[in-house]
């Protein structure tokens, strides 16, 4: 494991960093999470991160413990006892992020897709909107490595879930997001029971239906350096299910407020 050197005695983060909570779900992603969490916290003094991990078979929840020695007060675990799926590990990580003192919750794959460095952008967007979207599909946003199959649904899948709900976000399945503490908070997360896409889907529309500004900055998405997909035909089925159920709920009726926050 590569944790980078340990810290023996934590650093309190000077005022002028923004204190970010980074939730990672994690289900086989031993490698890529030994490499991903010290990229987030290399990021600033202000950066944490949640791992919420669904006992993983190959003991990426082991080395989630390791990276929380090696980053005293910097990295937490959440151990779960079996594979519930990304929408509830998710809304466990949420919880703990915002138990803790945090201005900013972002979530993020672990898998590398999505890239640290686009993180402070992020974060600076979501200081004057409601929620800051990492979007493969605005302009000089962009998606590599991945197989035609793979386009075909996401592309597929966002115009579907856009049309449905009438919504103009172009990205609304992407899992890189930034969520200011309040935005957070003030979301049910008791209501939020979707998995996969679904869940990407149902938080940023329940931001827009609360009448929140939602910014969309352009990220390039790399296909998973190491590890499996989990992506199933039940998670795009439940996606398209969900769609419907928020449009049915008659929430799609309020007025929508859409910032773009460009590239900053
Ligand atoms: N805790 C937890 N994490 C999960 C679960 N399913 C997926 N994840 C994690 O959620 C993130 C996104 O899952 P991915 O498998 O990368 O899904 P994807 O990005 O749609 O598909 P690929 O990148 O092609 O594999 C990764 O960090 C996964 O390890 C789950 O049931 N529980
Ligand atoms: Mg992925």
């Amino acid at each position: 494991m590569q944790a980078g050197r340990p810290q023996l005695t934590p650093v309190p983060p000077r005022s002028s960093d923004p204190l970010v909570t980074v939730v990672i779900p994690t289900f086989n992603e031993r490698e890529n999470l030994a490499s991903l969490v010290p990229k987030v916290l290399r990021l600033g003094l202000g950066y944490r991160v949640v791992v919420v991990d669904d006992d993983s078979p190959d003991g990426t929840g082991e080395v989630a413990d390791q990276l929380a020695a090696a980053f005293p007060g910097r990295v937490r675990v959440l151990h779960r006892p079996e594979k519930q799926g990304i929408g509830p590990a998710y809304v466990a990580g949420f919880r703990a992020a915002l138990a803790d003192e945090t201005a900013f919750i972002a979530e993020m794959d672990a898998d590398h897709s999505h890239d640290p460095e686009d993180l402070p952008r992020l974060v600076a967007a979501a200081g004057t909107h409601d929620l800051a979207l990492g979007s493969r599909y605005v302009r000089g946003g962009s998606t590599h490595g991945w197989p035609l199959h793979r386009r075909l649904i996401s592309r597929l899948g966002g115009l579907y879930a856009r049309t449905v709900l009438r919504v103009p976000i172009a990205d609304l399945t992407g899992g890189y997001k930034v969520f200011p503490r309040e935005t957070l908070a003030s979301l049910d997360l008791d209501a939020i029971r979707s998995d996969g896409y679904g869940f990407q889907i149902e938080t940023t529309y329940r931001v827009l239906q609360a009448g929140g500004r939602v910014a969309e900055l352009p990220i390039a998405f790399t296909d998973r350096v190491a590890g499996a997909s989990k992506l199933s035909r039940r998670i795009v089925l439940e996606a398209t299910i969900v769609v419907w159920r928020l449009r049915l709920e008659g929430i799609s009726r309020k007025k929508h407020r859409v910032g773009t926050a460009g590239n900053r």
